[in-house]
């Protein structure tokens, strides 16, 4: 029984964490269409080309949980989360990797690298991820990134339903999702860790369980604005122009 002022043991919190599950951005209709194979070719390089935001985003987020981070323990663990990204002797890393997706589902490197493609309400999502690591504790910071509980599920979900619904992607674009099964797991172990040794109080994890859905809203988000975009053809200022006109530069 968890009265609101007693804390819950670890086995309850993190059950609690996985509950959370429940509104993964698995359950979004864009990405269920995907899955489904009912995405169009425009809403799969729509959504490759504004995911790779959040991609390139992840290790400026991670640097900046380093940053604020004072225990060398820890930023040995975390440093992995800007190889995988980034690439290191050996591997050319998760961002090389999408560049690939993106080339595998008919788009330019130029196109991805330029963002020009970056809907506002994606920027927004992802911007408001790095500013929260950026000015948050760095345990807080360090455990939103805990959707990843629930990331292998997503990535396998794609490994095996694209190939089949999209012949005209090309396969070694899915080297991405591949690396992202093991990868997840791994930095699911530290991150779930790192959370039940902090979150103690029944405050604490209330708390937490709030940034977990914070973090999921900003992955609703994303899909939201894509959703507008690719589904309802209703970009920003689609009444005023029928080209890009919203910001995509970096500002932040
Ligand atoms: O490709 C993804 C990735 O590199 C990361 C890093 C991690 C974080 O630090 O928040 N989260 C994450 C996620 C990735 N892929 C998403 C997807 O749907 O493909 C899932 C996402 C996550 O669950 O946070």
């Amino acid at each position: 029984m968890n009265t609101s002022t007693q804390a819950m043991t670890p086995e309850a919190f993190e059950r609690a964490l996985r509950a959370k599950g429940a509104y993964y951005h698995i359950h979004h209709p864009y990405h269920i269409a995907m899955h489904n194979g009912q995405a169009t070719r425009e809403q799969i390089q729509g959504w490759v080309a504004n995911r790779f935001y959040y991609q390139t985003s992840i290790p400026l987020k991670d640097a900046a949980i380093m940053a604020n981070c004072p225990d060398p323990q820890t930023r040995r663990k975390w440093v992995q989360r800007i190889l995988d990204h980034d690439g290191h002797e050996g591997s050319e890393g998760g961002i090389e990797a999408w560049l690939r997706l993106g080339e595998a589902v008919g788009l330019t490197r130029e196109m991805l690298l330029s963002e020009k493609m970056v809907l506002p309400g994606v920027r927004f999502a992802v911007d408001a991820y790095v500013n929260f690591a950026r000015r948050a504790v760095w345990q807080e910071a360090a455990c939103s990134s805990l959707t990843e509980l629930f990331a292998p599920e997503i990535h396998q979900s794609r490994l095996d339903s694209w190939p089949q619904h999209y012949q005209w992607i090309e396969a070694e674009g899915y080297g991405y999702f591949r690396g992202r099964l093991g990868q997840a797991r791994r930095d699911v172990e530290h991150g779930l860790q790192l959370a039940l040794d902090y979150f103690k109080t029944a405050e604490q994890q209330q708390r937490m369980l709030s940034i977990l859905q914070f973090k999921l809203d900003i992955l609703w988000s994303m899909l939201d604005a894509m959703s507008m975009a690719y589904e309802l053809h209703r970009p920003p200022y689609h009444t005023v122009t029928d080209q890009i006109a919203w910001h995509h530069e970096r500002l932040l």
